[in-house]
């Protein structure tokens, strides 16, 4: 994993067509090499010019927006976390029909939302209530799940969320193929989800009830 500045745009782990016919080629080589590359690069130049940054992980670094001078917050909640959250995206998807969530999430998911379609629907909703740009995310929150959303490219990880699934609902993601149909965007984009993946996630977070909260941090105080 390449955590640490300098960043690189490492490959999807998957080829560009391999989400057809429910996300095209197209689509993710624009997203992936030109709008993640576009972060990345924004992300290593901030880097470079606060070298204070560059000792942190790309996940210290959004956990702790608010330990950070202030003049850097903005820029680092919008470059580090528009890095961020694409390779969440993007690792979050898989080919069409590989995997289902796994015996403890479905346990889960039917414990909050009551059944795993309801858990949909509630998805989706979020997505679709997401004004411009933004994402929707299922994360845990002290030990539970919850759908949530975030504007622009901020994350759950600065409201001490546990992160599972996130779904990219700026228009980069879905204009090509589906033109203003973020509705049917959303329904396709369900049919790639990469569930291993989510059920993986949903492992190494359940139990940590406090949250990221308790992941031990340095502290950046001596950087302002
Ligand atoms: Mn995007």
């Amino acid at each position: 994993m390449n955590c640490f500045y300098p960043f690189i745009n490492t490959p999807l782990p998957y080829s560009y067509d391999a989400l057809m016919p429910f996300i095209d080629e197209t689509t993710m080589h624009l997203h992936h090499d030109r709008h993640l590359q576009t972060y990345i690069d924004n992300l290593n130049a901030l880097i470079e010019a606060n070298p204070c940054l560059a000792h942190y992980s790309l996940e210290e670094l959004l956990r702790n927006l608010c330990g950070l001078p202030a003049a850097l917050q903005l820029p680092v909640r919008n470059q580090a976390g528009g890095v961020y959250n694409h390779r969440f995206f993007f690792d979050g998807m898989e080919r069409p029909g590989q995997s289902s969530p796994d015996a403890e999430l479905i346990k889960a998911l039917n414990r909050q939302f009551h059944d795993f379609n309801t858990f949909q629907s509630l998805f989706k909703e979020a997505a679709l209530s997401v004004f411009g740009s933004g994402y929707a995310w299922l994360v845990l929150e002290r030990g539970r799940l919850r759908i949530t959303v975030t504007p622009n490219q901020d994350t759950p990880l600065e409201c001490c969320q546990y992160p599972l699934l996130n779904l990219d609902v700026w228009e980069h993601a879905y204009y090509l193929k589906h033109y203003n149909l973020r509705a049917a965007y959303v329904d396709e984009w369900f049919c790639v989800v990469n569930w291993n993946m989510v059920s993986r996630r949903f492992q190494a977070g359940h139990g940590r009830r406090r949250g990221c909260c308790e992941v031990p941090f340095r502290g950046m105080g001596h950087m302002i």
